[in-house]
């Protein structure tokens, strides 16, 4: 009872708490921290689903009424019809109409993601089987970032989608998103933000998001890339312009590139 309690309470108050990631009982999409992504609930929820809505409902009532109409014990003798041009043309016009209905807002939002305004900063995402790895191009960093497992987790890390480090953005900035991959295919997914691009070998994908909100925000590799897919997540933290700094500062030393491909170097040589 108190579980049930619980899980019906949660739909209404924990929502925003966790709206950086899946909740339990949810329907529909992960809330948005992001235009674009508000863009595609708005059109998902006031177009998308009022047209399914109202399919389902008319195939429905059609295919009761002929149930009903043209049951056998009503109707000794079939009819013999096969052809009726008016209602032909009709069941194709109106899907064709209703496609473009869907298609002309679609696109819009699709090229809009597609246009990429001027980054305040970039990012490299790499996929590797099975974890992401990031670059800070400018900055001269780099890391790997590694799913926390079950035992590792402190009290506020939500299974399956932690990591052990995050990537770390600021608040209201144009992130550009250089994604690639390094073994096979994998796809770097952030549903709050809208944005969901396949990383592919030996070619460099990119995307943008400017996220709204600071806090904690999950996403999980989308790409079916082997046998551990479902445990490679990513972990994006939205913070001030002076916590991004005081972040680098230490990044800039913690995650140096040129260290580590020393280090690398030399365990090569060794
Ligand atoms: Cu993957």
């Amino acid at each position: 009872m108190k579980k049930i309690l619980l899980i019906i309470s949660s739909l209404f108050f924990a929502l925003e708490a966790f709206a950086n990631q899946p909740v339990d009982w949810q329907l529909g999409f992960q809330k948005a921290a992001s235009e674009s992504m508000r863009e595609i609930v708005a059109f998902h929820d006031k177009l998308l689903l009022p047209i399914i809505i109202a399919i389902s409902v008319f195939v429905l009532f059609l295919m009761l009424y002929a149930c009903v109409r043209f049951r056998a014990s009503a109707n000794p003798n079939p009819s013999k019809r096969t052809h009726n041009v008016t209602v032909e043309i009709l069941w194709t016009l109106i899907p064709c109409l209703i496609l473009i209905v869907m298609a002309v807002p679609s696109f819009k939002i699709l090229y809009k993601q597609d246009t990429i305004p001027k980054a305040d900063l970039t990012i490299k995402a790499v996929g590797y089987q099975w974890y992401w790895g990031y670059e800070y191009p400018d900055e001269n960093i780099i890391f790997d970032s590694y799913m926390v497992e079950e035992k590792d987790l402190r009290a506020d890390q939500p299974r399956l989608l932690a990591v052990d480090n995050e990537v770390v953005v600021p608040v209201n900035k144009v992130v550009k998103v250089l994604i690639t991959a390094n073994d096979v295919l994998h796809a770097w997914a952030l549903p709050s933000f809208g944005v969901k691009r396949d990383a592919v070998p030996g070619r460099i994908n990119e995307t943008w998001f400017k996220a709204e909100k600071e806090g904690t925000y999950y996403g999980q590799c989308s790409e079916l890339c082997g046998i551990k897919h479902a445990f490679m997540p990513i972990t994006v933290k939205v913070v001030s312009e002076e916590d991004y700094q005081e972040w680098l500062s230490e990044a800039r030393v913690k995650f140096a590139k040129e260290e580590i491909e020393n280090d690398k170097l030399k365990l090569a040589s060794k």
